[in-house]
């Protein structure tokens, strides 16, 4: 079951630049940060509030760390902005398997390692209504 938005997923070409943005303008504080190369992304987790499920809910910014990484393809094309949401779930495969039987294209067969060390997948935009939309299942909850 979806029972948070765990993320909204901001694309930028400076991860420096924009986190002062969200520090000046509204004072949220980087809560975590890495890069993940398999994703091809530097990113920093800026925490907003705590959730009724255990989990809570983030910012998640993201700089590309090449150019033919899915958020460097989408920066290109797109400029900054959101790129993704992301719902929370205690069991990403149940959930995936279940939306994928509703006809919906789920783009991993197993779930890979997200921010935190959580496990995520992706669901297609073009099956979503233009919105990439990501499940994930936070560290806490899998291990
Ligand atoms: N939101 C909405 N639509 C998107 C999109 C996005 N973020 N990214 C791509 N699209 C659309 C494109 O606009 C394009 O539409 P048109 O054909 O109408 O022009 C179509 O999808 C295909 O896009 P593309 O540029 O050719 O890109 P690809 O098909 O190579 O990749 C996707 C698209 C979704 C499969 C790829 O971005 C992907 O695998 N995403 C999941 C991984 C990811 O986003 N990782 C970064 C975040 C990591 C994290 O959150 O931790
Ligand atoms: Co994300």
């Amino acid at each position: 079951m979806l029972t948070r938005i765990d993320h909204i997923g901001i694309a930028c070409f400076d991860l420096d630049k924009t986190v002062e943005f969200y520090r000046a303008t509204y004072g949220f504080e980087v809560f975590h940060s890495e890069v993940n190369e398999e994703q091809g992304v530097r990113e920093a987790m800026l925490k907003i509030n705590d959730t009724g499920d255990g989990g809570a809910s983030y910012l998640q910014l993201l700089e590309p760390t090449r150019e033919d990484s899915a958020v460097g393809k989408w920066l290109a094309k797109n400029g900054e902005g959101v790129h993704h949401i992301a719902f929370g779930t205690a069991d990403v495969d149940a959930d995936s398997a279940a939306i994928r039987g509703k006809g919906v294209r789920v783009l991993y067969d197993e779930p890979r390692i997200g921010s935190m060390g959580s496990r995520i997948t992706f669901l297609h935009p073009k099956d979503c209504g233009g919105v990439l939309t990501e499940l994930v299942t936070s560290a806490r909850t899998h291990e």
